[in-house]
């Protein structure tokens, strides 16, 4: 005889039978392989962590307000033809001076934690800590104490792209005793806010800094060293954040209990065709370079890939060099770096196709003809406002696994993903983020339910609309609306910020029956 309790099973057991076989798509159109792109219903792991992110030049304005020195951003948007219309970061969100709109939107998402930067010259106008700006330094106490308050954990960047502009007259990131100058700064930064914040990033994106910034020229500090800027400013930031990170863990780790790492981008890297070997061997290539490369040096063997080393090596010997264009880490240095990160950093945004391309010897070398590859996209794949940005849910899935499989059961923090839609009239109704957003978080789902990657964290990019770099406003990323035509900068809710308010909530995606019997 069936008891009741057995019946209900039995039924329970059948209904899980009837959802899971219809299945569901996110993007119905584009992304439909019932083996890759079906929606998973389930939670993510107890305790995790749900943010956003944003950066200080992108959103606090104020730009020479209070005691605040000159960066490199300030410097390179006020010359003429930089950026998107000639639009500059001078007011920006303005959030130096709306804190309380600010935490009060966070509060709105339910956020466990929100990720900001910390302007280095508004604490130190000169970039050096001899002389500290009080004003600076309470904004971002601030900050801190109103988002405390609201039991919302900070989680900071130390730097994220915006130089205080008379280090750069010193050399910027070429300067070999940047090393020193930001280990100043951050061991500062530990003592004065340590006690309040237990999520430390050191550095945001070395490798974009070195190549935008170093190699093409078209961030600040806009240097262009083709062939080795990038080389050599990547070297450099990995020697600061090695040397900030044991700052943090010899003096400050045993009294304030947090944790510090540094934050890497990655596009996910798809071979063209998965058939030919060559561009098999070229995505791969890809990989290492664009994070490997960093990557490898911090959580692998404290030095960069064999691959990466041997490609430059190669090229520069082909290239009639004596000298290759990649410096290399004393064994001191790799001792130094290796193992300085409590967690693995990662912003994610697209993915691409990468073929293989033939070595081509250019008179002036270059570290795109170092990576001997050739991008390409799918049509079918939806574009966002940025050009380089294709929605691809399913390459996040595969770089999280990448990740894993190259580094181990390492814990995983997105400190960035998002998308961008182009300016415009008043629309808070961002279809494509909202889609974005179930879709990537649920590629994240997968990667920790099903393919055991360690992630324990999501910080959405970006909190509100902002200045988005060389694109200015004209690209806007955010949950919230900015209206940078109103002197208030007010903010308005997008769908997409009810939609992750709700995922949150969720803590995942939970099917009708787990969301029944959580009841
Ligand atoms: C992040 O970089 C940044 O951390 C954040 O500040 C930014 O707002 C966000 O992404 C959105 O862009 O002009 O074709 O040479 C992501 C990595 C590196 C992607 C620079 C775009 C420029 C491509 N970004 N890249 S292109």
């Amino acid at each position: 005889m069936a008891r009741p309790g057995m019946l209900i099973a039995l039924i329970v057991v059948f209904q899980t039978l009837i959802s899971s076989s219809t299945t569901e798509f996110v993007f119905e159109d584009v992304f439909n392989d019932p083996e890759r792109d079906t929606f998973l219903h389930g939670t993510f792991p107890e305790g995790f962590i749900w943010g956003a992110a944003t950066a200080a030049y992108q959103i606090e304005g104020a730009w020479d307000e209070d005691g605040k020195g000159p960066n490199i951003w300030d410097a390179f948007t006020h010359i003429p033809g930089k950026t998107y219309d000639n639009q500059n970061g001078d007011v920006a969100c303005d959030s130096y001076h709306n804190v309380e709109r600010d935490v009060e939107m966070v509060k709105e998402l339910g956020l466990t934690h929100y990720r900001f930067s910390l302007s280095w010259s508004r604490i130190f106008p000169t970039g050096f800590t001899h002389q500290v700006n009080p004003a600076g330094v309470q904004y971002y106490h601030r900050l801190i104490d109103a988002l405390l308050e609201a039991s919302i954990q900070p989680a900071v960047t130390l730097y994220h792209f915006d130089l205080p502009q008379m280090l750069e007259e010193l050399g910027g990131w070429e300067n070999e005793m940047m090393v020193l100058y930001f280990q100043a700064y951050a061991d500062f930064c530990f003592n004065e806010f340590g006690d309040k914040v237990k999520i430390w990033f050191t550095i945001n994106e070395p490798k974009v800094i070195a190549i935008q910034g170093y190699e093409a020229g078209i961030f600040a500090p806009g240097k262009t060293r083709p062939g080795y800027g990038t080389y050599r400013v990547v070297h450099t930031m990995l020697k600061a954040h090695a040397r900030a990170w044991h700052t943090y863990d010899q003096k400050y780790r045993a009294t304030q209990g947090g944790k510090i790492s540094i934050v890497f981008n990655s596009f996910w890297s798809e071979p063209a065709d998965p058939e030919n070997q060559a561009d098999v061997e070229a995505a791969e290539r890809m990989r290492l370079f664009e994070l490997g490369s960093m990557a490898n040096p911090i959580f692998g063997n404290g030095d960069y890939p064999e691959l990466v080393k041997a490609v430059v090596g190669n090229m520069s010997r082909a290239q009639g060099l004596t000298v290759t264009r990649m410096p290399s880490f004393t064994p001191e240095e790799q001792q130094l770096i290796k193992g300085t990160a409590d967690f693995f950093g990662l912003n994610h945004y697209s993915t691409r196709f990468v073929a293989y391309k033939k070595p081509e010897f250019n008179p002036i070398p270059t570290v795109y003809d170092d990576f001997q590859a050739e991008f390409s996209s799918d049509p079918v794949w939806p574009q966002a406002a940025s050009e380089w940005l294709k929605v691809v849910p399913w390459g996040f899935r595969r770089l999280l696994n990448w990740i894993k499989n190259n580094y181990g059961d390492v814990p995983i923090y997105v400190t960035e993903n998002g998308v961008s839609e182009p300016d415009g009239a008043l629309n808070l109704d961002d279809e494509l983020r909202t889609k974005y957003y179930r879709s990537y978080i649920n590629e994240a789902l997968k990667a920790s339910k099903i393919d055991g990657v360690n992630l324990q964290g999501y910080f959405a990019w970006t909190l509100l609309d902002n200045f988005e770099w060389a694109s200015g406003v004209s690209e806007r990323f955010g949950l919230y609306h900015v209206d940078f035509n109103d002197p208030a900068r007010t903010r308005r809710a997008k769908n997409s910020a009810l939609t992750y308010t709700q995922i949150i909530k969720d803590n995942g995606f939970p099917s009708d029956e787990q969301a029944k019997v959580e009841l």
